[in-house]
């Protein structure tokens, strides 16, 4: 079986309209899209999604943030698509992320406190498998 990985893309980025520009960066890099769902996140899928943040003094807003408005969960398939994914994200704050990666390219800092940084990516494959079991219930995460 192939790797595959997680993705979101953030509200911001889908209240900005830059979903497909960023489904079409991930086609242009070669990986397939093999599941995806347009949804507004619950407090109950970001508290498991971001269980390991709980205790973090940002975690209130990272879930008002998350749970905003709609997002675009996605299944990515490819080899090494869950490193590959996290290279063509960019680092994790936007206003030093590289420019080329899509954290670069479309994010900034807003000054809400909180990190707007457009997309997720799963960072291990036991994350992946995990986080997939959480926005596809029921999908083969394929790791
Ligand atoms: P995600 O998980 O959203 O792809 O982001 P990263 O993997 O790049 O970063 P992370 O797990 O360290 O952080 C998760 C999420 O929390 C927000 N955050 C993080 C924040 O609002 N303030 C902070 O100080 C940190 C460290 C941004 C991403």
């Amino acid at each position: 079986m192939v790797e595959r990985t997680l993705a979101l893309v953030k509200p911001d980025a889908y209240a900005r309209g830059l979903t497909g520009q960023i489904l079409a960066r991930i086609e242009a890099k070669g990986y397939k899209l093999v599941a995806l769902s347009v949804l507004t996140p619950t407090s109950e899928q970001l508290s498991e999604h971001y269980a390991e943040h709980a205790e973090k003094p940002f975690f209130g807003g990272l879930v008002q943030y998350m749970s905003s408005g709609p997002a675009v969960a996605i299944i990515v398939e490819g080899h090494r698509c869950i490193e590959g994914m996290r290279t063509l994200a960019g680092s994790t704050d936007p206003t030093t992320a590289a420019p080329g990666t899509i954290r670069g390219d479309f994010g900034r800092d807003w000054g809400t406190g909180t990190i707007e940084n457009i997309i997720h990516c799963s960072d291990s494959p036991a994350a992946a498998k995990r986080e997939i079991g959480i926005w596809f219930p029921g999908e083969n995460s394929g790791n």
